[in-house]
């Protein structure tokens, strides 16, 4: 349930900011029908994301982690953007300093038409080689589902591939951590549909803060970040956005 006065004084907010940021996570996806890491219906079989997302539980089984993001994959393949993403593509449209950094994979956003998109933790549709070979590009693009075959393989080296999204212990790329950085000197920062608990990322909300944004959360629920915020609005990202940008 929303409760009219934040949405209101942050569309107050909002109409006189001239630079806005916003940093997504799972939650503004969920709408879409994108499941959710973290909480009740988040669990992939019995394994909890931090047991699946990390480069030694690939060199271990990377059967059992390419099964979960090829299930994965048909589910977002599937999923359509919803009023979340298009609010915010429609933002970024129309201020060209408003910008959108998200934490996920799943490329809603993109499809939105959201501009100057910042994807801190890449994309599912992309694969990198796992060995890594100096034939292959970075990443490249791959859009197959489901696969052709149970493990893809770089089309250079034959080595395994591996989904080009950054796993726990990764260095998150430093020209897209920089353009986040950057984003964060503005006047409102809104975190939406995000736990707030995995970094950097969580960290933007504090570094928004430090250098004087007025901080809002967007969320279903009370995350580790809605005591540090101005602003925690406990709602649906979907329903949220649209009733702020109605006010605008
Ligand atoms: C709704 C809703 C609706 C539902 N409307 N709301 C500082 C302190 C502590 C630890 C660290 C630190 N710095 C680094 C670390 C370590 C680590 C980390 O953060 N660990 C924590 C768990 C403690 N971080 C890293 O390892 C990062 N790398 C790094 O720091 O490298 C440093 C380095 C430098 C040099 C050399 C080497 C290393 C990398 C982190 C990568 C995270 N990757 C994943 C997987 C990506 C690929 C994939 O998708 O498979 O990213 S993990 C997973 O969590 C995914 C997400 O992007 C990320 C965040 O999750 P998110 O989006 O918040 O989702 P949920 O499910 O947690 O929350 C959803 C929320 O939505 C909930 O709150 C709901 O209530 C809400 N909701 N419906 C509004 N309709
Ligand atoms: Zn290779």
């Amino acid at each position: 349930m929303t409760t009219d006065h934040p949405v209101r004084a942050l569309a107050a907010r909002l109409r006189g900011a001239r630079r806005v940021t916003v940093l997504t996570g799972a939650g503004v996806s969920a709408a879409s029908g994108v499941p959710t890491f973290r909480g009740p219906n988040g669990l992939w079989r019995r394994y909890r994301v931090e047991e699946l997302a990390t480069p030694q539980a690939f060199a271990r089984e990377p059967r059992l982690v390419w099964d979960w993001y090829a299930w994965r994959r048909e589910q977002i393949a599937a999923c359509r953007p919803n009023r979340a993403h298009e609010v915010l593509a429609a933002w970024s449209v129309r201020h060209a300093a408003w910008r959108v950094i998200t934490q996920n994979v799943d490329d809603l956003h993109l499809r939105a038409g959201t501009r100057e998109l910042i994807r801190l933790h890449g994309s599912i549709w992309e694969m990198s080689c796992w060995a890594p070979c100096d034939r292959a590009p970075r990443r490249w693009r791959d859009e197959r589902v489901p696969f052709p075959e149970p493990l893809p393989r770089c089309p250079h080296c034959a080595a395994l591939a591996r989904p080009a999204v950054v796993w726990f212990g990764e260095p998150l790329n430093a020209r897209d951590l920089r353009a986040a950085h950057e984003a964060a000197a503005c006047d409102v920062f809104i975190a939406a549909g995000t736990s707030a608990l995995v970094y950097p990322a969580a960290g933007l909300i504090d570094a928004a803060r430090a250098r004087g944004a007025f901080t809002v959360e967007i969320n279903l629920e009370t995350t580790s970040a809605s005591a540090a915020v101005d602003v925690a609005i406990q709602g649906a990202a979907e329903e949220v956005l649209p009733e702020i940008e109605a006010l605008l």
